[in-house]
């Protein structure tokens, strides 16, 4: 770690990230001279390589925007590189990579052959018109194209790519190479999409959170459950939790968190979606939508009584304080749904507590894990039912959940599902390192 931080300076996500898997494996690490004499560590903390480039779009007014964007090819021991694309101002060096890191382990998760990557770019889709949109996505694929490929790295969707953004960006892909090839995952269902993928993180994240809740002896059935964030993820999680009997009592925005304490139920989840189309925020509106809600501006929905909390928005959404009051008021379980979404200091807090507590890249690897189902279906030239796709994410979660329970048990029967999920995601990836070799 002291050798990381030295070189990679101020990459405070990234080091976190890094920080968090080290301290898991170091039981198995040292049990295993092979990797050290291999310099496993060392090799797969830096990224294969890393690409940044300029992007540069023209808006309505014709005046000329100028972003970074960049592609973080992180670890293909496995598979080819895989992982999203991620559009928000936000973006740098440091996020990408941890995301990055954090995908290598999530994919080998899966039981899919699927590599480790992220990309994206510094660009703020929010209030953006839909040409807009299309001319950024056009312009960032004219330098990405370069690198990506379906059988090499196959971007997808993240935070502010969705299927319209994958849409443009396939669009251009084809203009360029003259090849239609599932070259980017999310796509739409006529154009070599797979089912059940626009829903796969959350509804994967519920059957994971369920998995972790009948080992409890306990179900959704009436329980209380607070979500963060309604992008991607969380429209999923709210449907499933739903279906499985439980209540999602908020969501939320940048700005402050929607209270419904009837819960939200399918209607009111395709009123946001609709909302959602339009680039502008949907947390408010909903207040005045819905007379039964409130919101509550400038705070985040930890503050909420619930049994379980499943954090989906982003990294770092939810602290130690926020961990210590969930506890104070009496939460069962949490869920990460999100990319790193607790702090290290929430970890500790929920821990120490004895409260069962999934990390986001057991819990959220359902999306990637369609992902690679789509990968599966566009090779094949075939497209799976509904409910193939749906089993096969049902069995690939209650996997990634076995693993846990089998790496992550400790001596008082408590499970650390971090240690669980780290210790599975690394012996796959350092053993296919192993067996090809110093490269
Ligand atoms: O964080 C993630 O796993 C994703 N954004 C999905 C990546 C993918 O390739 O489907």
């Amino acid at each position: 770690m002291t050798n990381l931080e030295t070189k990679h300076p101020g990459e405070k996500e990234y080091l976190q990230a890094v920080h968090e898997v080290l301290e898991s494996i170091e039981s198995i690490y040292n049990e295993n001279p092979q990797y050290e004499s291999a310099k496993i560590i060392e090799r797969l903390v830096e990224p294969d390589r890393v690409l940044t480039f300029r992007v540069s779009w023209l808006d309505d007014d014709e005046q000329v925007h100028v972003n970074l964007g960049y592609r973080i090819q992180f670890n293909n021991a496995i598979g080819p590189y895989k992982g999203g694309i991620r559009l928000h101002p936000s973006v740098n060096l440091s996020i990408l990579k941890f995301l990055g890191f954090e995908q290598t382990f999530k994919n080998a998760l899966t039981t899919l052959p699927l590599g480790g990557a992220k990309g994206g770019s510094d660009f703020n889709p929010k209030g953006k018109s839909d040409t807009e949109i299309m001319r950024f996505c056009q312009a960032f694929m004219l330098e990405l194209w370069r690198i990506i490929g379906p059988n090499t790295d196959v971007p997808a969707g993240d935070i502010g790519t969705g299927g319209r953004e994958i849409g443009y960006m396939y669009g251009m892909y084809k203009k360029l190479k003259s090849e239609n090839t599932g070259v980017l995952t999310g796509k739409g269902l006529n154009w070599g999409g797979s089912l059940i993928r626009p829903e796969a993180t959350g509804f994967g994240a519920t059957y994971f959170t369920n998995e972790m809740l009948v080992s409890n002896n306990d179900s959704f059935k009436g329980k209380i459950v607070t979500v963060s964030g309604f992008g991607n993820v969380a429209w999923g999680v709210a449907l499933k939790v739903t279906e499985l009997g439980g209540k999602v009592v908020t969501i939320s925005g940048p700005d402050g968190y929607i209270y419904d304490e009837k819960g939200l139920d399918a209607d009111k989840i395709d009123y946001l979606l609709a909302l959602r189309a339009s680039n502008n925020d949907i947390v408010s509106p909903y207040a005045d939508e819905f007379p039964e809600a409130i919101f509550v501006p400038g705070k985040k929905p930890w503050e909420v009584k619930c049994d379980i909390a499943m954090p989906s928005a982003t990294q770092n959404e939810l602290n130690g304080e926020d961990a210590a009051q969930l506890i104070a008021n009496g939460v069962k379980y949490v869920a990460e749904v999100s990319n790193m979404g607790c702090t290290p200091e929430a970890i500790e807090v929920l821990h120490d507590a004895k409260i069962p507590f999934g990390p986001g890249k057991a819990v959220n690897a359902g999306g990637v894990g369609v992902s690679g189902l789509e990968m599966s279906q566009n090779a094949m030239k075939l497209n799976w039912t509904v409910d193939e796709v749906d089993a096969k994410l049902h069995h690939m979660m209650s996997s990634i959940h076995m693993a846990c329970i089998k790496f992550g048990t400790e001596d008082d029967g408590y499970v650390n599902y971090v240690k669980g999920a780290n210790i599975a995601g690394f012996i796959k990836v350092a053993d296919a390192m192993l067996d090809q070799g110093i490269v």
